[in-house]
């Protein structure tokens, strides 16, 4: 009798020893339904058990070029600012992974070059990519695990992610936004930021609208005037400001170490006021207009039958295409209301033709579909169907801008400050709740290379009306590029995005808390 008493007490404390060191040692481990990601990966399976992030944790590389390795430290620096650790990265010819982090480069052609597997197991975490930018990808996947307090940088002691396996890629190749510094301008620093935000979630192209009526921004060596007298001023008649092409080339590398590709805009025939006013052979007349510091568009127009403005052009292309490695370069076409119809084909043509001879691809307003595209030039979709269906009966592909979808500087409602509404307000749900492939009729998936979210910036002058106007409807463009559509609709859509508040305060944005999300911030 006594024999058995003694057995049930020391099995009672040996589970009860057991539970106690169990709980305290093991941090309370978030649940993956309790996580919200965004873009929403292809597949994300839940597995059994969790991983514990310790001091110990390292981030093993096998296989990985300098490339693989630097771009691992952005997996390093999240965790460290989210512990106060000082996990490292180190390349490794092994899978010595137990207790790691391990990032495995394969040659697959089953994984798309962005594409990625993340897999947490209680052994180990693994990201297998083929390329730095697919581990890129799943970094910012792998952050949106961690707790919040890591947007806080808080130091957690140690944190547990639960087991599971996400198998992610991306659904169009393109996946921008564009941001106006020609209306009012904006510093190198501010736009690494905006850099940031949209590595944040997958988006993998910056449109820069370098120039148009009220300010030219980037430096052209061979024509010094149009900073020095065309980048004087912006809307509203403040100082205005330029990059000089030091300063444009640290933005491309920046935004280069994200995986992102810097898109230069030099917005032509029409928005070429500050041109025109730094250089009186490039009006017609001979005579330089005033600056201007105003808001309206389409008066103006280069002299698009003078020799000289297609040496302007030549000079233009030439220098910034050097400063970019990528393949496209925006050549604006867009509202040239004042250029004769027969004038505006001709000067497209041209200047297609001197975009080419740098080795770059044309990506235009979709009004350039009227004149000849050339092959593998793309016309950007803002306003007119119809130029839409002109572009994809030469073989072009599109890039969709709808103004009346993901226009950022299109007021929420009648009661935003900020903005404009000529293109209907935008609420959270209209800027999410559409599908590219059935947007226009006879245009589907096949013509689309991708999705890009214009910021205008003709009222918009600080970091913070920007944060107002993209957040959060920039994470929406981001999920429209990314995601399968069989997995997106606005309801559960706005739960994952409620669920983003947290972070979005934590870092201190100023978004807009649209009454159509059920915000879970606690006020
Ligand atoms: N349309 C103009 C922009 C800007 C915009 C503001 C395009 C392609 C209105 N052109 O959108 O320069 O003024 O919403």
């Amino acid at each position: 009798m006594i024999k058995n008493k003694l057995m049930q007490w020391l099995s009672y404390t040996f589970m009860l020893i057991t539970f106690i060191t169990s709980s305290c040692s093991k941090p309370d481990i978030p649940q993956l339904s309790d996580m919200s990601f965004i873009p929403i990966p292809a597949e994300i399976t839940s597995d059994e058990g969790f991983f514990i992030i310790g001091s110990g944790t390292s981030v093993l590389v096998i296989n990985g070029n300098d490339e693989v390795v630097s771009t691992a430290n952005f997996l390093a620096d999240y965790i460290n600012q989210a512990t106060g650790f000082s996990v490292v990265v180190k390349p490794v010819d092994n899978r010595s992974g137990k207790g790691n982090i391990v990032v495995n480069i394969v040659n697959d052609e089953s994984i798309h070059r962005e594409g990625y597997e993340l897999k947490v197991s209680s052994a180990n975490i693994t990201i297998t990519a083929t390329s730095a930018e697919g581990l890129f990808r799943a970094s910012q996947t792998f952050r949106q695990m961690l707790p919040c307090s890591a947007e806080r940088k808080e130091k957690a002691t140690r944190f547990g992610l639960p087991a599971c396996t996400i198998k992610d890629y991306p659904r169009f190749a393109y996946r921008g936004a564009m941001l106006d510094v020609s209306r009012h301008f904006f510093g190198v620093d501010v736009v690494k930021q905006f850099i940031d935000y949209l590595a944040e979630y997958k988006m993998n192209y910056l449109h820069l609208h370098l120039s148009d009526d009220q300010g030219w921004r980037i430096e052209i060596k061979s024509w010094p005037n149009l900073t020095a007298h065309g980048g004087k001023t912006q809307v509203g008649g403040g100082e205005g400001g330029f990059y000089t092409q030091e300063q444009f080339s640290e933005i491309v590398q920046y935004a280069k170490d994200r995986f992102i590709t810097i898109v230069p805009e030099i917005d032509m025939p029409g928005h070429t006021n500050a041109a025109l006013a730094s250089y009186p052979e490039l009006n017609e007349n001979g005579i330089a207009p005033e600056l201007y510091t105003g808001m309206e568009v389409g008066f103006s127009t280069l002299a698009t039958r003078k020799e000289i403005t297609y040496q302007f052009v030549d000079d233009v292309v030439r220098e910034i295409s050097r400063l970019i490695p990528g393949e496209y370069f925006h050549i604006g076409g867009d509202e040239s209301h004042v250029t004769k119809k027969d004038d505006y084909i001709y000067f497209i043509n041209r200047v297609q033709e001197i975009v080419a001879s740098y080795r770059k691809k044309s990506i235009g307003w979709d009004e350039i579909a009227t004149a000849n595209m050339l092959p593998g030039n793309v016309a950007q979709f803002w306003a007119s169907t119809e130029n839409a269906q002109l572009a994809v009966n030469q073989g072009a592909k599109l890039i969709l801008s709808p103004s009346s979808r993901i226009y950022l500087d299109m007021k929420y409602d009648s009661t935003t400050v900020l903005g404009l509404n000529w293109a209907g307000y935008i609420e959270v749900d209209k800027a999410y709740d559409w599908n590219p492939a059935q947007l226009i009729p006879g245009i589907d998936e096949t013509h689309i290379l991708g999705v890009e979210a214009p910021l205008w910036t003709e009222t918009v002058e600080t970091l913070d009306d920007i944060q107002y106007l993209i957040f959060p409807r920039i994470l929406g463009v981001a999920e429209i590029g990314w995601s399968p559509e069989g997995l997106r609709n606005w309801e559960t859509y706005q739960e994952r995005l409620a669920k983003q508040a947290e972070k979005l305060k934590a870092r201190n944005i100023n978004f807009y808390k649209s009454p159509l999300v059920q915000w879970n911030c606690k006020e």
